[in-house]
């Protein structure tokens, strides 16, 4: 059962532009650079040096900040919102983009918030037709949050769907309504890329936040019931995640968390894929098969189109203290291309683990 999107359901909030004291507006149009000059980037004032000029502030509360390198960049904040989430979005439309093409775009975006904060941030395009309706599905990158400095983030999408005119990059910052913690932060973001081409993604060469320092960043929750943060049983350090077996009528209960690289750059001749997990399941003998609750650790194989080729696990069953799993990712199925890293926990129907749970910690890919 997927999950919906959590921006699904984003409410619009108060419209509000800030300039920080002292900076003032710059006035006039930005000085007219040839798409060749730019590498190609079709975006105007990509680093916000002319400050929001062709950039539009569609929802949030945004200003002008410090960039990179001392440069200029956009900053934003999240408000005070009751009874919805936060949504902030900063946007550019390009006008010309030719039905059928792809387009990659990338940017830089840096976070500064508590590691339990909701708040994400990342990038977004959209096709528009001619009336600037959105055509066919969003395209985002991965997010950020909670500590993370400057971070190059980027998408790829697939061909602009028939009736395209324009493509919309969008930067956007997300928080879970009354969140607390997402109102004592910041985010930063510049230098932004939109190009008429396809281009390898940059990202998603590292496991990163392997033991949920950062809060559950950087890690996507998929199908059943969210992940949670463990603050009283961890394998080190303030942090770790954990899955509980749920019931949902009619199907066996599966959730997991996880990342996809890929061409990651291993450490070892031997790569592997090693995590931490505690159970408290029921106690069981799996020789006997009396275990209903599984967690553990998987590998999918996935080639360039990110179709899973093999799937390789490491179970654990019944009632364990911190263990490390470790899943070995050679040999390597031919045409691999990435790879899909999950901690999960399973329940079939009627499982007595319902309510209980797996915790994950102390992830390693080397
Ligand atoms: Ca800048
Ligand atoms: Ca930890």
């Amino acid at each position: 059962m997927p999950r919906t999107s959590c921006y699904g359901h984003v409410l619009v909030v108060g419209l509000g532009i800030f300039m920080l004291a002292g900076q003032g507006v710059a006035s006039g149009a930005s000085p007219k650079v040839t798409k060749q000059e730019k590498g190609g980037n079709l975006l105007e004032n990509p680093g916000f040096e002319q400050y929001f000029d062709n950039w539009e502030v569609l929802f949030g509360n945004i200003g002008i900040s410090q960039g990179q390198n001392g440069s200029l960049g956009a900053l934003f904040l999240v408000d005070t919102v009751s009874g919805q989430n936060y949504w902030a979005q900063l946007a550019q439309v390009e006008q010309s983009i030719i039905a059928g093409d792809p387009v990659y775009a990338s940017g830089y975006i840096k976070t500064a918030f508590p590691p339990v904060a909701t708040a994400t941030a990342g990038l977004m395009v959209q096709f528009l037709d001619a009336n600037d309706n959105v055509i066919g599905q969003s395209v985002n990158s991965g997010t950020i949050g909670g500590q993370t400095d400057w971070r190059y983030l980027d998408l790829v999408s697939s061909a602009a769907p028939w009736g395209t005119v324009k493509a919309r990059l969008s930067i956007f910052l997300w928080a879970a309504q009354d969140d607390q913690a997402s109102l004592t932060g910041n985010m930063y973001a510049d230098n932004f890329t939109l190009v008429e081409e396809v281009r390898p993604l940059l990202t998603g060469k590292i496991l990163r936040n392997k033991g949920f320092e950062n809060g559950l960043h950087e890690w996507t929750d998929e199908f059943g019931y969210p992940v949670f943060l463990s603050t009283d049983i961890v394998h080190s350090g303030t942090y770790a995640a954990g899955k509980q077996v749920k019931s949902i009528p009619g199907v066996d209960y599966y959730s997991h968390i996880y990342q996809t690289l890929t061409k990651p750059l291993f450490t070892s001749s031997n790569p592997k894929f090693s995590g931490y997990i505690k159970t408290d399941f029921l106690p069981c003998t799996p020789k006997v098969g009396n275990c209903s609750g599984v967690a553990g650790l998987s590998v999918e194989f996935l080639d360039e189109n990110g179709t899973v080729l093999e799937e390789r696990k490491a179970e654990v069953f019944g009632q364990t203290d911190w263990t490390q799993y470790t899943v070995d990712l050679i040999p390597t199925p031919a045409g691999t291309n990435g790879y899909r890293l999950n901690a999960f926990i399973y329940g079939p129907q009627g499982s007595p683990d319902v309510d209980r749970n797996a915790y994950y910690d102390d992830m390693t890919l080397k």
